[in-house]
């Protein structure tokens, strides 16, 4: 585990090295298959986990090894595992930790196809699952079963930005033996770190804020403890989901500035956030920096800074939203989160389009919803894009 005294803009900068011994000073582009024995005892000893070292990349490589690293120290982990998406590291909890007839309590505001893989293919293989409101904890108390085997949290939620009591929930979880996994794409370690909130494990998309530049599609997961490390790895290492050497580089490369990144879409959001606030067409916005936020007290006990996305809805519900995306022009209209260039969609038909209609309405994803993700261009610029875009609607 990192050395706690070191401040985090530090880690950003400093964390993660896998212990290859050229001196660059920069981890090289391991672009390798495979990694030459030097005997068959050498070989064998790799192989029976006799003697630490590379083998084939699936199984480890020394740059996605160092990014890892990085991830693991800003989260205050353990150890991580880098996988090919997001949904690669999600898949892999689930597959290397559930069981026919395990039940999950999972938030109701998650990524779409997180809630899909739950609610469509491991209902196939028995599982079953609650998904509830999560930011009441005592939803998820009431929710929880002797058969609950996992609480899965992303706070705060996409796309409607509720946050989960990390702490309570885990308490409680932990109580009836249950893990809990927090996904923790929204905040970053760099604001959020659920590990030392309780939690057991975190993952991410690391194609968000982690890598930062919208050029990588990529997913981690962070455990705590040797034995769950050693049983996902296992899991990860059969069914093939890793990242590979090219991407580990970018996403380790993205999180040198990571500090400077997550701290200037802050800024910019919590203005951006008050600008529409402000605006007579808007009807709410939901973003963890204003104190209109319904957990914005919750927040304040377990981030250090609200992050990059909001939600908002206009007066004129779906039509003005839609209106609204076709206008803006600095403004991206497109899906993900966390780049640095300002990204808007209409989650109702794009990233939960998933979900059926019902779903997305015990969500709260209502069809005027519209997600914003706050880049780190100038702040005026992205304030005068909606400004204009508003006026046409
Ligand atoms: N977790 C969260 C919170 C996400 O927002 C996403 C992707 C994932 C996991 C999956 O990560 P991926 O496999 O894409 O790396 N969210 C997206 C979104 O809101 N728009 O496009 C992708």
């Amino acid at each position: 585990m990192a050395d706690p005294r070191i401040h985090p803009q530090t880690l950003c900068v400093h964390a993660g090295t896998s212990g290859e011994e050229s001196g660059a000073l920069v981890p090289p582009i391991y672009q390798t298959s495979s990694f030459r024995f030097e005997s068959t005892a050498h070989g064998a000893a790799l192989f029976a986990g006799e003697q630490d070292g590379y083998i084939y990349t699936r199984m480890g490589n020394p740059t996605v090894a160092a990014m890892e690293n990085a991830v693991a120290a800003l989260e205050q982990g353990h150890k991580s595992l880098g996988c090919a998406s997001g949904m690669a590291a999600i898949n892999t909890v689930f597959s290397g930790l559930l069981s026919a007839s395990d039940h999950v309590v999972c938030s109701r505001v998650v990524y779409g196809p997180t809630a899909t893989l739950l609610s469509r293919i491991y209902k196939k293989y028995g599982v079953t699952t609650s998904f509830v409101n999560t930011a009441d904890s005592k939803e998820v108390i009431h929710a929880l079963t002797p058969k609950t085997r996992m609480v899965f949290l992303e706070s705060p939620g996409n796309p409607t930005i509720d946050l989960a009591d990390i702490k309570e929930i885990t308490q409680a979880a932990h109580a009836g033996g249950a893990v809990v996994v927090v996904d923790n794409t929204f905040l970053s370690p760099y604001f959020q770190k659920p590990l030392l909130l309780g939690a057991d494990i975190v993952v991410h998309s690391l194609t968000k804020f982690l890598n930062g530049h919208a050029d990588v599609i990529g997913g981690i997961i962070v455990v705590k403890d040797e034995d769950r490390y050693q049983v996902l790895r296992k899991v990860l290492n059969q069914t093939g989901g890793v990242i590979d050497p090219f991407n580990s580089f970018l996403v380790h490369r993205g999180i040198k500035t990571l500090s400077v990144r997550m701290e200037q879409h802050a800024r910019n959001a919590t203005a951006v956030a008050r600008f529409l606030e402000n605006h007579p067409g808007v009807t709410w916005v939901r973003y963890p920096g204003l104190k209109s936020h319904p957990q914005y007290d919750l927040g304040q006990t377990q981030h250090s800074g609200p992050g990059g996305v909001m939600a908002f809805e206009l007066k004129g519900g779906y039509r003005a939203g839609e209106a609204l995306l076709n206008r803006v022009t600095l403004c991206n209209l497109a899906v993900s989160l966390g780049g640095v260039e300002t990204l808007i969609q209409h989650p109702a038909s794009m990233t939960h389009a998933s979900l059926g209609r019902e779903e997305r309405k015990a969500a709260g994803v209502t069809d005027g919803l519209v997600r914003l993700s706050v880049g780190i261009e100038n702040c005026d610029d992205i304030i005068a894009d909606l400004l204009q875009a508003l006026e046409q609607v």
